[in-house]
C-alpha cells in the first residue's frame, strides 16, 4: 500500500512521524528516527539556550494515554542547525520544530535554523508547560505577531503548532488569523494543556513541575484532536494541509485523522510508550485498513467524513 504523502510541496515516504517532544531531544535519538521506518525526523522544540527542562518525574504513562511537564528540555538552537544537515542525509524529511521563551526569540531561532534549510520549520506556539508562561497559541494577536516575525526570516514551509480549540468561535478567530500570516500547515493538536491526572493509593500527583497539572496526549486525547483537524480542515478546504497529532496508537486511529482531513499523522505517547518499532506495526496496519475499504492512499480517503 502506498503510504507517501504531501505537505506544502514536500513528499514523504509515509504518512507516520514522530510529534516534537517524543524520542527527538538527542542526535542519538534523531538517527535513531533517521534509521527507522518513520517517515519524517521532527526535532525536539529547540529554545535559544540549551536547557534540563523541569524537574522529574515529569512524564507518566497510564491506561487512557500519558500526562507530561518536560519543560522543554533540549540541545539549544545551535545544536539542532549543525545537525540538521546531517539529518538529512536519511533521506526523508526533516521538521524543524521551533519554541521560544518570547516572542522575539522565535524570528531569532528561525534566522539561523533555515540557514541549515530543514524540509520544513514548524512554530510552536502551544507548549503547556513552563510555569509562568501561557500558551501563546490561546492569544490570537501575539500568535499573529510572532507568525508575521517569523514568516520573513524562512525560506522554507512554515507550520503552526497549534493547541486544542473547544469552541467554534475560536476555530474561526484563529483560521481567520492564520490566513493572514503565510501559513504553509498546521499541527493539531499539542497536548491538552493543564490536566491533573491523581494516583488514588498513594494519595498524589503523578508529575512533579506545576503541582502535576500537565499535557495531555495519547488515547483519551483522540477526539480533541479529530475535532480540531476538521474544524480546520472544514474553514480551509485543501489548501492548507493538516498534520493531525493526538490519539493514534493503531492504524485504525491514523485513518480517523485522514477521514477528518489530515494528511500525515504524529504520534507522541505510543511512540515513548512501544518505542520505534510502532512505525513499521501503525503502517501495517493502516495499510490492512485502507485495504480493506478499498482505498489505494490516503488522499483517496482524506477528508471524506460523512456527516449525518
Ligand atoms: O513540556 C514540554 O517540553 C512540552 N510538552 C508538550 O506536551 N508540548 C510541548 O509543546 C512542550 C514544549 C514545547
Amino acid at each position: 500500500m502506498n503510504l507517501s504523502t504531501t505537505i506544502a510541496g514536500v513528499t514523504f515516504p509515509s504518512c507516520f512521524m514522530n510529534a516534537a517532544g517524543a524520542l527527538c531531544v538527542t542526535r542519538e535519538e534523531l538517527e535513531a528516527l533517521g534509521r527507522s521506518a518513520a517517515g519524517a525526523i521532527v526535532t525536539k522544540s529547540m529554545t535559544i539556550e540549551a536547557r534540563h527542562g523541569n524537574p522529574e518525574p515529569r512524564y507518566y504513562g497510564f491506561s487512557g494515554g500519558s500526562i507530561n511537564s518536560m519543560g522543554l528540555p533540549n540541545l539549544g538552537y545551535r545544536a539542532y542547525a549543525e545537525l540538521i544537515p546531517q539529518l538529512k542525509r536519511f533521506g526523508k524529511p526533516v521538521i524543524a520544530s521551533v519554541a521560544g521563551l518570547t516572542e522575539d526569540d522565535f524570528p531569532t531561532i528561525a534566522e539561523l535554523i533555515n540557514v541549515a534549510q530543514p524540509d520544513l520549520i514548524e512554530v510552536n506556539l502551544s507548549c503547556p508547560n513552563i510555569p509562568g508562561k501561557p500558551q501563546i497559541g490561546y492569544d490570537p494577536d501575539a500568535s499573529e505577531r510572532v507568525l508575521k516575525k517569523v514568516r520573513p526570516k524562512i525560506t522554507v514551509p512554515m507550520g503552526v503548532k497549534l493547541p486544542p480549540y473547544f469552541d467554534p468561535a475560536h476555530h474561526q478567530v484563529m483560521g481567520t488569523m492564520l490566513g493572514r500570516c503565510g501559513v504553509d500547515f498546521l499541527n493539531l493538536i499539542n497536548s491538552v494543556g493543564n490536566g491533573l491526572v491523581v494516583d488514588p493509593e498513594r494519595e498524589t500527583v503523578v508529575i512533579k513541575p506545576k503541582g502535576g497539572f500537565g499535557g495531555l496526549g495519547g488515547r483519551l486525547i483522540k477526539p480533541v484532536a479529530l475535532a480540531n483537524v476538521r474544524a480546520f480542515y472544514k474553514f480551509f478546504g485543501e489548501r492548507m494541509p493538516i498534520i493531525g497529532t493526538g490519539g493514534v496508537i493503531d492504524g485504525g486511529d491514523a485513518f480517523e485523522h485522514f477521514l477528518c482531513g489530515a494528511s500525515a499523522v504524529q504520534v507522541g505517547t505510543v511512540l515513548v510508550e512501544e518505542g520505534l518499532d510502532a512505525f513499521q506495526r501503525l503502517e501495517a496496519e493502516l495499510g490492512a485498513v485502507l485495504h480493506r475499504k478499498g482505498y489505494r492512499s490516503i488522499q483517496d480517503c482524506r477528508g471524506r467524513l460523512k456527516e449525518l
